[in-house]
């Protein structure tokens, strides 16, 4: 299917992948290879057209290759590629940030998401002097050690029960409980609540596939919190810029002490942040003793993108058209598959958008692994082989761009009214 590139690609790649969701274990098949991107599309190297959800798991938000983001990077290609010192375009960057995510008062630029949390995670452990660390279940929040426990994303979608290598030491230190039982956290802080470091939270759950916070939830968590002197850190990597401009923490209303980012401030390119309360983040080297160093942050190719492609969000504000789009879908693929008599749920939130196998709603990772898996996989076959690609992983989300038109749901959801009658036939 792809003259010899996925064995090759096996033959000196683990799994044949540079990162373990994009191998469609968990939904059978070879996964295609990319040759180009454009817009709402994706073409393989076989020359098939699909619809792409995916967008590189979340920071494509203005679709494919759109002229805002690669003419910035053309202006930037002839001056170099990275430096090694300050330019005006990370600064750019981290005022941007500070100026659109409330609570963010400083920020530093990593490469990833993951250096993000496990930077904030140091920061955390040193501002409070505390070890402990709560996550919960199905939430993914990068590779680091501390966040491989009971971690959503591929880590879910491989049904591995963590990871070997991380120590039990370190893996004792992180608590998991499931997300939205608040009465779970404050049992736990009632015992534990002095060892607390920080509560690390995806606000929009998009790892479990997408479960948002029931009423109250983030605001008890940050009740609880402040009460024990913990800190409460957002990981907006993927509902940054997403949810709404200022993401979940606007959207919701809830202050964290800090917050991590990622994706969508990238552009396509590589560039994760944390940032937060002036007075933890001044903690960090040089201006305080938290090490972090990294040496491609803030490069300039990632900053001349991730600058382009939040300044276009900040000046033309398409969140409403995406959240409305995000919404038809979310509701037209329910539809499609409950008239094909298979029982499914979902909802979207912002850009983001997800559907279970299930008849029932989902508020947990517990609970949206009881949804029926096998259809998934088949359902998302049939999308495939009719030219809509949708995340190979039941707890993955779908996201949506501004590339995404009427015209593109519409024929997405022809697709998928087809692919639901196959799916119910067989
Ligand atoms: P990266 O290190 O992959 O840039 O970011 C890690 C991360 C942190 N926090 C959240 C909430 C995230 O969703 C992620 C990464 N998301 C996955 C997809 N759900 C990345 C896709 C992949 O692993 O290939």
């Amino acid at each position: 299917m792809t003259d010899g590139l996925w064995t090759r690609a096996q033959a000196v790649i683990p799994g044949g992948v540079n990162s373990p969701v994009r191998s469609f274990r968990s939904v059978g098949g070879e996964p295609f290879f990319v040759e180009r991107g454009e817009g709402a599309y994706l073409f393989d190297t076989e020359g098939r057209r699909y619809v792409d959800y995916v967008l590189s798991w979340g920071p494509l938000i203005l679709g494919h290759a759109h002229p805002v983001v690669t003419e910035a990077l053309e202006r930037q290609l002839g001056r170099g590629t990275s430096y090694g010192a300050p330019t005006e375009a990370e600064v750019e960057l981290a005022e941007r940030i500070v100026r659109l995510v409330p609570t963010v008062e400083m920020v530093r630029l990593v490469n990833s998401g993951t250096e993000a949390t496990m930077t904030a995670l140091r920061l955390a452990r040193a501002a409070t002097g505390r070890p402990l660390l709560l996550k919960f279940t199905g939430c993914y929040h990068g590779h680091a050690d501390a966040f491989l426990v009971a971690a959503g994303s591929g880590v879910a979608t491989l049904g591995l029960p963590d990871s070997p290598g991380v120590p039990e030491t370190v893996a004792a230190e992180t608590l998991v409980l499931p997300f939205n039982d608040l009465a779970a956290v404050e049992t736990l802080f009632g015992t534990r609540g002095d060892d607390i470091s920080s509560v690390f939270v995806e606000p929009v759950v998009g790892n479990s596939g997408l479960i948002p916070p029931v009423e109250g939830f983030l605001e008890g968590l940050r009740t609880i919190t402040e009460r024990h002197g913990a800190l409460l850190v957002f990981d907006e990597v993927m509902t940054g810029f997403r949810v709404a401009l200022g993401g979940a923490q606007e959207r919701y209303g809830i202050e964290p002490d800090l917050t991590t980012l990622g994706k969508v401030i990238g552009g396509g390119l590589p560039v994760g942040a944390f940032g937060g309360r002036r007075d933890l983040m001044e903690q960090i080297a040089p201006a305080g003793p938290v090490y972090q160093a990294g040496t491609l942050s803030g490069n300039p190719l990632a900053t001349a993108a991730g600058n382009a492609q939040l300044r276009y969000l900040e000046e033309e504000d398409p969140f409403g058209d995406l959240a409305h789009a995000a919404e038809r879908l979310s509701r037209g693929v329910v539809s499609a598959l409950t008239e094909a008599g298979i029982p499914a749920t979902g909802c979207s939130v912002g850009s983001m958008w997800g559907v279970f196998f299930s008849q029932e709603p989902i508020h947990s990772f517990e609970e949206a692994q009881g949804a029926d898996l096998d259809t998934f996989r088949v359902f998302h076959r049939a999308c495939l082989d009719r030219g809509v690609f949708l995340a190979p992983s039941p707890f993955e989300v779908g996201f949506v761009s501004t590339a995404h038109t009427s015209s593109v749901i519409d024929e997405t959801l022809e697709v998928v009214r087809a692919a639901a009658r196959e799916v119910a036939a067989l």
